[in-house]
């Protein structure tokens, strides 16, 4: 039986991506047919997305998966799905024009909107509605921000990115609801808008639009986007689970239960697949969020840096002349002296964009440690620090919801790094299944293909994933005291 062709566009903090997606019984295949790079742009008032480039790199990419699925015209491009980063959004003003440059959730101009908001709704009740990890950019900070400019007042419909470009490629408005759970506005235990929330804090609940689901039919597309595109006016957009975390999440090739995951890209988003929010105080200080994955299910996890800390520094140490080459970094980086130097990934000095070497070596030197002394050691730092917070949240996950872990999967871009992978094995001392890399394509095509009638439920959307990608198996080796050991240190600070 012939294999049903899905696109799936897949924007990250640094590309962009279409990917043909072919699904059939026994067939998951993936194949890149457009990447474009994400630059962000700084305006002397704030760090901004090019929403428009990275808009016509997605009608760019349906162009060719049109030209790749459709030969000879036999229509198999079923439907189109996008996903994206989380939190940020564009406003549409009373015509539906956009106002303004979506911003960066990197940008430092949400530094004291925390204040503002829990000036009105205090932090422990904010999480008690919204069960929504603390982090400086979620969307509710954002708004807090954006309080006072003029485009605010004139804003009639507030879209998250994945619902503003399928708003472009459809004129549909909604709000998927995967993605709406990160914004800090959205009811955790009711799976609702907080408009309560969003009233108390001066805004008008009619810029929030009704929310979609994975697997909801969001439109067709527009005719000059058909005409751009080459296909089909009929072609249907699909919601996916249109955050990309929770795309990955709901990839992740888990055919047991007792998994963690690790979605090791920009960022590690590290935790359990849970059925209910866990909402207590414990997991409000321990920064737990209970993110929306595909079914209703919770995203239980918390965000570690992940491999900006090692990208920023690339691209720092390129721009030095220092030779950046990955694999010669991760060659130096496994060759130099274990536990030398330790940082938290979780800083929040580490955020925004700049001289990571510097903030790193500045970090260690504040915490009494000798500074990496080369690309190769700081990159040893990166690592092994990161395998630390990677035991350290699975653990505080497994607690704070009360269940076992017996194995990790950790999938997306930093399943490829396989020093990464043997050292969160070696910190957990459990096995780590470490694949596939391209988990948040794969759950944006499987979402749109079991709308279409083409997978089951989530556990064969997972046994597809499990019997089709290349996984690979880390146990852990060596020592476990000795993580024990380094864990106290960062610890102690
Ligand atoms: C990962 C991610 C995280 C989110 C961060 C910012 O790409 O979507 O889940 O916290 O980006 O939006």
């Amino acid at each position: 039986p012939s294999a049903t062709g899905f696109a799936a566009a897949d924007l990250g903090a640094t590309s962009g991506r279409v990917v043909l997606g072919r699904v059939g019984p026994d067939t998951l295949d993936l194949t890149e047919v457009h990447r474009f790079a994400n630059t962000p742009v700084r305006l002397p008032g704030a760090l901004h997305w090019d929403v428009l480039a990275l808009y016509q790199g997605v009608l760019d990419g349906l162009r060719r998966a049109a030209r790749a699925a459709l030969p000879a015209g036999r229509g198999e491009l079923r439907s189109i799905g996008i996903d994206s980063w989380a939190v940020d959004y564009g406003l549409l003003d009373a015509n539906g024009a956009l106002l303004g440059n979506p911003h960066h959730y990197r940008d430092q101009r949400t530094e004291d909107a925390a204040a503002a908001v829990h000036a009105v709704v205090p932090a422990p009740e904010l999480y008690r509605v919204t069960g929504l990890q603390h982090l400086p950019f979620n969307t509710v900070f954002q708004l807090a921000a954006a309080q006072g400019t003029a485009q605010l007042p004139a804003a009639r419909t507030l879209l998250l990115i994945p619902d503003l470009l399928t708003h472009w490629l459809t004129g549909s408005v909604g709000a998927e609801i995967t993605n709406a759970s990160t914004t800090g506005l959205f009811d955790a235990r009711r799976g609702t808008w907080s408009t309560e929330l969003f009233a108390r804090l001066g805004w008008d609940p009619e810029l929030l639009p009704p929310l979609r689901s994975p697997g909801d039919h969001a439109g067709t597309l527009l005719p000059h986007v058909a005409t751009y595109t080459g296909l089909p006016p009929s072609t249907s957009v699909t919601t996916v689970a249109s955050h990309d975390t929770a795309s990955a999440v709901a990839a992740v090739p888990a055919t047991e239960p007792g998994f963690a995951y690790v979605s090791c890209g920009t960022w590690s988003l590290v935790g359990l697949e849970l059925d209910a929010p866990v909402l207590s105080e414990a997991s409000r200080r321990a920064n737990f969020t209970n993110e929306r994955g595909i079914d209703g299910t919770i995203r239980y996890l918390r965000n570690i840096m992940g491999m900006w800390l090692l990208e920023e520094c690339r691209r720092v140490w390129d721009s030095q002349g220092v030779p950046s080459d990955l694999p010669a970094l991760l060659a130096e980086a496994s060759r130099a002296r274990p536990f030398a130097a330790l940082i938290d990934p979780e800083a929040p000095e580490f955020l925004p964009p700049g001289d990571m070497p510097r903030r790193i070596a500045e970090h260690c030197a504040r915490t009494g440690q000798r500074p990496p002394g080369s690309p190769g050691e700081t990159v040893r730092c990166i690592l092994e620090s990161l395998a630390l917070a990677h035991r350290r949240t699975v653990r505080e996950a497994a607690r704070l919801a009360d269940r076992d872990v017996t194995h990790i999967h950790l999938v997306g871009g930093g399943s490829r790094n396989e020093l990464l992978c043997q050292f969160t094995a070696d910190a957990t001392g459990l096995p780590v299944i470490a694949g596939p890399t391209e988990a948040t394509a794969l759950g944006n095509v499987l979402v749109q293909a079991r709308a279409h009638g083409l997978v089951g439920d989530r556990d064969q959307m997972r046994h597809l994933v499990a019997a089709t990608q290349r996984v690979r198996r880390y146990v852990p080796q060596g020592n476990l005291t000795a993580w024990d050991a380094a864990d106290r240190r960062v610890a102690s600070g």
